[in-house]
């Protein structure tokens, strides 16, 4: 073995400084979480659940006491879902306002791009709702997630198309976005695999609020399903102007349409009747998280969307602060991925990538009080 002075003296430095860092760590008054996602913007209600989330997390963990006898504060960080927004966010939260971990981002446009600036300064990074499979695909070893992967939604959606609603002119729409775009190639893939070709996979523009030319196309292409994927507002204005045009079509949305922004885009609450959506089993059902979903409702908070998978993305850092010991973004996310963690979501566990090792997607059906039921298995 080859003795080399330099690499042992780097080592001993990059220990040193691991060394200083943890003792400063320790020496905190408090432990501060980063809280980051979209504050502002058309989606700012996805931000607010994360808000609410955060908050009443870290108000349970210092009621029981902290974590090292210490408070836990929430730093929020506003990236309004822009990608160069996220990144000057994630450096505020890493030099100025010195947190200890992150949770977020929301968009999995934002959190890709913040990730690498976390991972620069070994910070660790739990996002509540980035699906894209790229987020932990890269393998950057500071990053984890609460929630499921797009291509588990995608093969979901894709068999739920082909087995139960036996669609044959399926419809694919995204709004060109990492999110929209991935969620419908991997819909697209699993159609595919199923021996069902789409007849029409198209993106739109995010924000504009005129897809009638669209709905048009659509129109004359004859589908029987209109599989949308991306956020609430497009997914809402997409609806309306579907049901404006006269169509009936069945109508399938992904996780990103989840938020009452989908019921007020599309013209209300009742407009959304019969729709479908993919999502996790509804995080309110879970039986861990009972107490703390009645704690919401009391507050006149209904706890919707990612608010839980916010919640337990603040236990999940907690349980690393706690047990890791270390102010190491990396050595954190080793320790979560070799235990396993209580949540309000349950008992979780992760891969080495840094996904749960179990994230089932199911099928939902919106009533037409905006509420919505699962009806697949
Ligand atoms: N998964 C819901 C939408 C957020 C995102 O992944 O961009």
């Amino acid at each position: 073995m080859k003795f080399s002075l330099k690499k042992t003296l780097i080592g001993a430095a990059v220990a040193g400084a691991a060394l200083l860092a943890s003792s400063s760590v320790l020496a905190q008054a408090v432990y501060k979480i980063g809280v980051a996602g979209p504050m502002t913007g058309g989606i700012a209600a996805y931000g607010e659940e994360m808000r609410k989330g955060a908050e009443m997390a870290a108000a349970d963990i210092n009621a029981a006491g902290g974590i090292h006898g210490k408070k836990v504060e929430i730093v929020i960080g506003d990236d309004a879902c822009e990608p160069k927004q996220a990144v000057s966010v994630a450096s505020r939260l890493i030099e100025k306002d010195k947190v200890n971990v992150v949770v977020g981002h929301f968009c999995s446009s934002s959190t890709m791009p913040a990730s690498e600036a976390y991972a620069e300064a070994d910070m660790l990074m739990i996002t509540p709702a980035s699906t894209n499979p790229k987020v932990t695909e890269r393998k950057l070893p500071n990053v984890l997630r609460t929630c499921g992967r797009d291509d588990q939604q995608g093969f979901v959606a894709g068999n739920y198309i082909v087995d139960i609603l036996k669609s044959k002119r399926v419809v694919l729409i995204h709004d060109k976005d990492t999110y929209g775009q991935g969620v419908a190639n991997a819909t697209q893939t699993q159609l595919n695999n199923r021996g069902l070709k789409e007849i029409m996979y198209e993106g739109l523009t995010r924000g504009e609020k005129d897809y009638n030319a669209l709905v048009t196309k659509i129109k004359s292409a004859n589908a029987d399903l209109i599989h949308f994927s991306g956020l609430s507002s497009e997914a809402g204005t997409l609806l309306r102007q579907v049901r404006e045009q006269g169509l009936t079509t069945q109508v399938m949305v992904t996780d990103g349409a989840v938020e009452a922004t989908f019921a007020t885009a599309a013209g209300g609450k009742p407009v959304l009747k019969g729709v479908l959506v993919t999502f996790g089993e509804d995080p309110r059902l879970i039986s861990d998280g009972k107490a703390v979903v009645e704690k919401f409702r009391k507050s006149g908070f209904e706890p919707a969307g990612f608010t839980l998978y916010t919640y337990a993305g603040v236990q999940v850092a907690a349980a690393a602060l706690k047990g890791a010991n270390s102010a190491s973004g990396a050595a954190m996310a080793k320790w979560i991925k070799a235990n396993s963690v209580p949540t309000i979501l349950g008992k979780k566990t992760w891969d080495a990538k840094g996904d749960l090792t179990s994230a089932a997607y199911v099928v939902s059906v919106y009533k037409d009080d905006g509420s919505y039921v699962q009806v697949s298995k």
